[in-house]
């Protein structure tokens, strides 16, 4: 008889990174629960970690790399598949050029640690400048923000809320997303300590959301305008006058060019353009000040916005003015035990934006990468440069990306497309191999991102639970592959000789981390709580912490311009402001294959407020038609007073009626893809990043 064995890993669905005590036999998952010994997470799980088992088992899963033919997919050895490859990416660079070549790198890669370690030579080998990835339909204006001021793109800071007194928090919905660029297990609960401590949770969404029902007060703002709102935020803070004699006052710079400038951005001036009353706005920052220790945190709704860079610069402005940032209870950065920011800052390597610009749309870079928004224009726009091959890794950018059907146009007339994913899906349809990887379970995992976000410092190893069959290969293995052929040089090392000589850098050196220790404690290492430690390491080239980047100040032209129109022909034409959402058992596009996820009602809907709903006399469930200038879909309406008035709400990742994919569960629950409406002209213009905040829309009945 054999008998149940226990397995302890982090769950890599999320950003959160939970400890799982997992129970099998043979190849068989029994239960999965949350592991009370991780350090981080101290037993928190949430539903979704339950389907890495309907992950490992789903039988829609590719095992082998297929090829697309005149008869359909056929299965081909892996010799077949990298021969071909490797010849059509030689191919297609020697007759046109390297940039005819583009990658675009999915959410997935930064969740496994093999294709963090192996994309990066991958990339290079490929010498081309028309690389992509999620970040500029994510996170790109913290990296951005981040850079112009303390000089590295990783130099992140994250609300400490554990022992904060006031969190503000604005686009951002740990509720349903257990929290981004802010790794922290059972987040949901942790703002309920924050009230139970006496301390204040302020939520501002155009969506009474998850995170609202739980925070101490939620405000409405209109969709895009939180750039104003932090501008009179500031406004109301410096009014009621800063200490300026702070621990990080002799590292500071551009404080008076910042005051002067909010001076400009009265709430009374601002209010009705964002919504919220203006006394409220006056509330919100006095209280602010007013408590011992405060954290504003601004997530995906204010980063994906026409002023996304603005918005994550004030952001860090207000921690920082109000004597906040660097501190216990405020924003914090990190210390991990193979730490990203050392490493790289050490070696000079702190990121770079704006070396070059995209070739159709002129629009910046930001680490050899280019707006993903402007993906299908330099593919569909002939010259110079033209892609006309894409390797696609982990991504799915047809569902994820703005205006995904004109993707697909784009997708379909390339002379060449590979993706290494594990389905055949929206976007790998239109791939002439697919090389599909292990997944989840199957792979070694440490997670080299999340811990750099994390709310504690911890390390922890996750090993291989149930080994591949012979014929699969690992992400890292593929990529390895693709290099070695491109470059000619082999190269042996393994991920686990990488972490480990990593790990020979960690300053922890007490604790003396190795991947042998990190398997002694499976259940991972407690490296302490997080200290103030920025001035030791603010990389701007004169040392300062910069809060009046020009960078920043010159877009304020480019909002007085558009937010402050009054004639808007886009709202007159499109009344309504569409905006997404998250569900628990979401996961972007790509786990609606998972039958423990599926259960319940339809979840792709248009939330309409009831007030709306009523002035076009739109009933319950009603299909009603939502058009935007590049697109329009179907859906049945969700009558809710979540919504504020004229704005609609529709999640990201579904659209799974796409013909030609085998995502059997998906396509039965396939529902319509919001980027089918969103626009890809339509973004910050400052950092590239993609906006999803407030599409302007209509309904049709
Ligand atoms: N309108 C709107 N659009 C959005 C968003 C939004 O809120 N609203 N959110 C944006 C955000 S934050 C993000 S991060 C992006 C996500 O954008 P993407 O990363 O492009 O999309 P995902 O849905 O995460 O797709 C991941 C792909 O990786 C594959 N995959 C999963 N695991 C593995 C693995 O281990 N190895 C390999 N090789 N493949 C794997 C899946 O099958 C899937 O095809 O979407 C963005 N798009
Ligand atoms: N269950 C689940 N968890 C996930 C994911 C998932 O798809 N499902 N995706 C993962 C990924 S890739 C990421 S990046 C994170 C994202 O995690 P979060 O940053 O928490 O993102 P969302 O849950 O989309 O929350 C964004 C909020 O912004 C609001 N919003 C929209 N427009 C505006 C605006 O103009 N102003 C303001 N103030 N708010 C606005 C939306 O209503 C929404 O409540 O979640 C991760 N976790
Ligand atoms: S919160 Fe995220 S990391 Fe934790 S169990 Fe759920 S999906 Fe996994
Ligand atoms: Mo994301």
């Amino acid at each position: 008889m054999l008998e149940n064995k226990i397995h302890y890993r982090t769950c890599n669905l999320c950003e959160a990174m939970c400890g799982l005590k997992i129970t099998y036999k043979e190849k068989k998952v029994i239960s999965i629960v949350g592991d009370k010994k991780d350090p981080l997470s101290k037993g928190y799980i949430c539903p979704k970690s339950q389907a890495l088992k309907d992950l490992y088992e789903d039988s829609d899963r590719l095992k082998t790399p297929i090829r697309r033919s005149e008869n359909g997919w056929e299965k081909i050895s892996w010799i077949e598949a990298f021969d071909e490859i490797e010849h059509q990416i030689k191919k297609i660079q020697e007759k046109y050029c390297n940039d005819a070549v583009a990658t675009y790198q999915g959410n997935p890669n930064v969740h496994n640690l093999g294709a963090m370690l192996y994309g990066g030579p991958f990339l290079k080998s490929l010498k081309t400048k028309q690389k992509y990835s999620a970040t500029s339909a994510d996170q790109l204006p913290h990296h951005v923000a981040s850079l112009k001021m303390f000089g590295h793109q990783m130099l992140i800071p994250i609300p400490d809320i554990e022992r904060t007194d006031y969190l503000l928090i604005l686009g951002a919905n740990p509720g349903a997303s257990n929290g981004s660029l802010l790794t922290a297990p059972g987040f949901s609960q942790k703002i309920k300590n924050i009230q139970k401590r006496g301390g204040e949770v302020i939520n501002i969404d155009p969506r009474y959301t998850e995170t609202s029902k739980i925070s101490s007060n939620h405000f409405f703002i209109n969709p895009g305008k939180d750039a104003l709102l932090l501008l009179s935020l500031l406004h109301v803070i410096f009014e009621q006058g800063i200490n300026e004699k702070t621990h990080l006052s002799n590292h500071l710079k551009g404080l008076s060019e910042i005051k002067e400038i909010v001076k400009k951005y009265p709430p009374q001036k601002t209010a009705s353009i964002i919504g919220i009353n203006g006394f409220e706005i006056q509330k919100i920052a006095k209280d602010f000040m007013k408590s011992e220790t405060a954290v504003c945190y601004g997530r995906m709704g204010v980063s994906t916005q026409e002023f996304g860079g603005i918005c994550q610069w004030l952001i860090n402005v207000i921690n920082i003015v109000t004597n906040n940032m660097d501190k216990v209870g405020g924003a914090m950065f990190t210390k991990p035990a193979i730490d990203l920011v050392f490493m790289t800052g050490m070696q000079g390597k702190v990121g770079n934006f704006d070396r070059y610009r995209s070739r159709v749309h002129d629009l910046p870079e930001y680490s050899g990468e280019l707006p993903v928004a402007t993906l299908a224009d330099e593919m569909l726009v002939k010259g110079e440069g033209q892609i006309k091959m894409l390797i696609c890794t982990a991504g799915n950018p047809v569902l994820s990306t703005p205006n995904g059907k004109k993707l697909e146009k784009a997708l379909e007339q390339l002379d060449y497309m590979v993706s290494i994913d594990i389905y055949l899906n929206e976007t790998s349809k239109y791939a002439n191999i697919i090389l599909p990887s292990t997944n989840g379970l199957e792979t070694l995992h440490y997670d080299l991102v999340f811990h750099q976000l994390a709310i504690r410092n911890t390390a922890k190893l996750s090993e291989v639970l149930f080994e591949k069959d012979d014929n699969q290969k690992h992400d890292w293995q593929i990529l390895n592959e693709l290099t070695e052929r491109i470059t000619g040089k082999k190269n042996s090392l393994t991920p686990e000789k990488m972490l480990d000589s990593m790990f020979q850098f960690s300053s922890y050196k007490d604790a003396n981390l190795s991947v042998k220790k990190l398997r002694d404690n499976p259940s991972g290492i407690d490296l302490g709580a997080l200290q103030p430690h920025l001035t030791k390491r603010i990389f701007t080239t004169d040392k300062k912490i910069n809060i009046s980047p020009k960078f920043f100040i010159d877009d304020l032209k480019r909002l007085d311009q558009e937010l402050f129109n009054v004639v808007d022909e886009d709202k007159i034409n499109f009344p309504f402001a569409l905006i997404g959402r998250r569900h628990l058992r979401n996961n972007n596009s790509w786990m609606h294959n998972s039958e423990l996820l599926m259960k319940g009602k339809n979840r792709c809907t248009v939330l309409m407020s009831s007030k709306d709903a009523k002035n076009l006399s739109i009933t319950n469930h009603q299909q009603i038609r939502i058009i935007s200038n590049v697109g329009s879909i179907e859906l049945p309406v969700e009558i809710s007073d979540e919504m504020k008035e004229g704005v609609l709400s529709i999640p990201h990742g579904f659209g799974h009626n796409r013909e030609g994919t085998k995502i059997k569960l998906a396509e039965e629950n396939a529902g319509e893809s919001i980027n089918d409406l969103t626009d890809d002209h339509k973004i910050d213009r400052l950092t590239g990043n993609a906006n999803f905040s407030g599409t302007r829309v209509k309904v049709r009945l």
